[in-house]
């Protein structure tokens, strides 16, 4: 490069920076301080996204850790919350929990030998506006995992929810209409089975015109009990039969389209003393009954993926080791290919480092893992009126270290990550808790994504 081509302050940074070691150097900010220690040039930021941005910065000699401030104002008059003097041992930091479409501004110091330089120059860096529309949930996860979310045949029908599900979601699951008491209606005179295969029938042919996986939920579930089977009057063995019957048929009508099915949903119970939860199976069919429904299953279709699917696992120790227990069991009859842990969690609850535990404790079995039914609730306390920016902040983090938990499970054992729902106003957790308000998934009442959409993206 000639030295005519290089303007006068471009040729001043470089002396200066030749120099370094040696002086210090003035420049409009206050770069050495009176310390004498050499402060860093901070760089442009680099991965900024609608809430988040990485500063970064150049290594200073001997500099045994750095000084980090983040402002919403270039007078730094005050600072984002936890990047006020951040110490950092490395030459960039990731800056989380921001407002999008806002200008922030940082500065880094230097420490050698325990003395601190001035301030850097100051870098400005503007969040962004708006999604991305050329990435979706679905692309981003391609080859990786699936993303799911709970439909119900309904709203398939409807065009601002097809067009959600089928641009954003690799898997669906139905929320409802593929359980028990909406398949098997009733039993006839002659003993058999009555179906209404009509929305599973529809829902299949949905996901197969628009290449979605489904993953069946759920075959037997305590809380989805047709009528005749609650109050049945033939005998323990009869009963079976009818189990046996019915996991065959749905195996047989849909096999090669539905690939994957919650065998059993919740089998076990709370109670820390207590291994099986008392239900109708339990009762008429034993405490092998979990074992039995497997084995139907595989017998009836042994290319289909066999799940467990059960509810606090990520926090609850005692609970979890029932689940895994059984699971145990299983695989040594090659009767189960994969786990699916319920995520549905707080925006502050579980912690971090439970779900990785919990995770952590599933990846040691050779099964595939679904975090099946997520939702991340923001109001549990009931302080919220409406959703806050601080509180989406929040559960868009949550929902990106669940993502980030689950993308680093061995590639081989990643089945889905599954959303309980598609928008905040459908979701199952207002009914359940008597119409208090809650906002726990990726899209708002009116279908717009939120920042909790923009969290999972970040987790990838
Ligand atoms: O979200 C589902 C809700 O619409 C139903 O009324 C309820 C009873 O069938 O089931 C809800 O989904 C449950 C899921 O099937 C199994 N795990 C717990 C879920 C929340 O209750």
């Amino acid at each position: 490069m000639k030295l005519g081509k290089i303007s006068n302050s471009t040729f001043y940074v470089m002396v200066c920076l030749t120099i370094l070691s040696f002086m210090s150097c003035s420049s409009d900010d206050d770069n050495n301080g009176s310390s004498g220690a050499i402060a860093p040039v901070a760089q442009e930021a680099s991965d900024i996204s609608l809430t988040s941005f990485r500063a970064n910065w150049n290594n200073v000699f001997r500099a045994s850790e750095y000084v980090l401030d983040v402002s919403a104002d270039s007078g730094f008059s005050s600072f984002v919350d936890g990047f006020d003097n951040l110490s950092i041992n490395q030459l960039s930091q990731s800056v989380t929990g921001l407002n999008s479409n806002t200008t922030y501004y940082y500065r880094v110091r230097a420490v050698v030998g325990g003395v601190v330089s001035g301030n850097s120059n100051t870098i400005s860096v503007e969040t962004n506006t708006q999604f991305p529309d050329d990435v979706t949930l679905k692309s981003a996860t391609e080859n990786n995992f699936f993303v799911g979310v709970a439909v119900s045949e309904a709203r398939t029908n409807i065009s601002s929810y097809d067009e959600i599900y089928t641009r954003e979601f690799s898997s669906i699951t139905a929320e409802n209409d593929m359980k028990m008491a909406s398949i098997f209606t009733g039993i006839d005179n002659t003993g058999a089975i009555i179906y209404d295969w009509s929305k599973v029938d529809a829902l299949v042919d949905y996901a197969e015109a628009n290449n979605i996986n489904v993953h069946g939920h759920t075959l037997i579930w305590h809380r989805s009990l047709p009528q005749v089977l609650e109050n049945f009057s033939g005998t323990d063995q009869e009963f079976e039969d009818l189990i046996e019957q019915y996991i065959t048929d749905v195996f047989t009508r849909y096999q090669g389209k539905i690939n994957s099915w919650d065998v059993v949903n919740e089998a076990i119970d709370d109670d820390p003393g207590v291994q099986w939860r008392d239900t109708v199976f339990l009762q008429r069919m034993g405490e092998d009954y979990v074992e039995k429904c497997f084995a139907f299953a595989r017998a009836a279709d042994p290319n289909v993926k066999l799940f467990y699917n059960d509810y606090n696992m990520t926090f609850d120790g005692t609970k979890r080791g029932k689940v895994l227990a059984m699971v145990d069991d299983l695989l040594a009859s090659d009767l189960i290919d994969g786990v699916g842990y319920q995520m549905h969690i707080d925006y502050n609850f579980p912690s971090t480092q439970q779900i990785q535990d919990a995770t952590d404790e599933l990846v040691a079995k050779d099964v595939l893992i679904h975090f099946a039914e997520l939702d991340v609730k923001v109001n549990a306390a009931n302080d919220l009126t409406e959703l806050t920016e601080e509180r989406a902040m929040a559960q868009s983090q949550r929902v990106q270290e669940v993502v980030e938990i689950f993308n680093a499970i061995p590639q081989n054992k990643k089945y889905a990550i599954t959303l309980w729902g598609l928008k905040d106003d459908d979701t199952w957790l207002i009914p359940e808790n008597n119409g208090r308000p809650e906002w726990p998934l990726l899209f708002d009442a009116s279908f717009n994504k939120k920042q909790a959409y923009q969290g999972f993206l970040e987790g990838l």
